[in-house]
């Protein structure tokens, strides 16, 4: 069974980071070993949510780890709070990588067009650093912009997109996915881009007028569950994005659904079967 560890922070309420990636991954029947990086009672858009930093604890926790000599074929890191856990997810990197660790960050930040509550451009150009010691990198768009230092653009062209992947390629990350990309009508999916082949590769889905939080989580943890059934990044990449739809739709579909998160439990069947387990 392939293990992976994953370090992001533990919403209590909110449906994304942890609570989103330990039930997809386990459920791709992947073994999700996990690093919190703070417990907040809810995650950043509902009012008044408490915050307690673990920062403290990620060192000890990989000293000990490192005693017991724990080998992970992957390392995924979501939501990071401070400049001060990117410094250590880079030791970790070091510490833990071996010849076949895969290296995945999803630069958790902002979407449309913002940096969520709490983050500065400052700490979106030091996630960029630590971006060029990934092998896949998952920003949306806005994170795009604001780990380029580029303006954020509503509309824009294929061209555009691509110079945006080339670039973040740039950073040194080894394949790079560009999420929430449209310049189509209608139309919203997913880019690549493989600097070892210099190729672009594209996946486009209906689009959906719906903004749910953790969705980004959703997708990114799908990714990671697909690669390691040993799924090609281009078949991740449609699973995640299929899944993540079959989510939103399923939410839209019940009458008061929650805003908050999608019901990514009701769509877990879907997951299975697209992954042939
Ligand atoms: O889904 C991303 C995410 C993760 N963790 C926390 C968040 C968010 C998005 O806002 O607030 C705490």
């Amino acid at each position: 069974m392939k293990r992976i560890v994953t370090i992001q922070d533990i919403s209590c309420v909110g449906k994304c980071s942890l609570t989103v990636a330990l039930p997809i991954i386990s459920a791709m029947g992947v073994e999700a070993a996990v690093v919190p990086t703070a417990v907040l009672s809810t995650h950043t858009m509902f009012q008044g949510f408490t915050f307690r930093d673990l920062t403290d604890d990620i060192t000890p926790i990989s000293e000990h780890w490192q005693k017991e000599n724990f080998h992970f074929d992957a390392i995924y890191t979501g939501y990071l709070g401070s400049f001060e856990q990117l410094r250590l997810m880079a030791e970790f990197f070091d510490t833990f990588k071996s010849e076949d660790t895969l290296i995945f960050i999803d630069p958790v930040m902002a979407d449309n067009g913002k940096l969520y509550h709490g983050f500065t451009p400052e700490f979106a150009l030091e996630m960029a650093k630590l971006c060029g010691k990934a092998d896949v990198i998952v920003p949306n768009m806005t994170e795009a912009s604001f780990m380029l230092g580029i303006p954020y653009r509503e509309s824009y062209d294929e061209a555009y997109a691509q110079d945006v992947l080339r670039k973040l390629s740039a950073l040194g990350a080894k394949k790079v996915v560009l999420t929430g990309v449209s310049y189509v009508p209608g139309k919203l999916g997913v880019m690549t881009y493989d600097a070892a082949t210099d190729s672009f590769s594209a996946y486009f889905h209906d689009r959906i007028d719906a903004s749910y939080h953790g969705t980004g989580d959703v997708f990114a943890s799908t990714c990671v569950g697909a690669l390691m059934n040993g799924m090609p990044l281009e078949e991740a990449l449609k699973v995640a994005a299929d899944y993540t739809v079959e989510c939103i739709r399923i939410t839209e579909a019940e009458p008061n659904h929650n805003l908050y998160g999608v019901n990514f439990e009701s769509a877990v069947p879907y997951l299975i079967r697209r992954i042939g387990k």
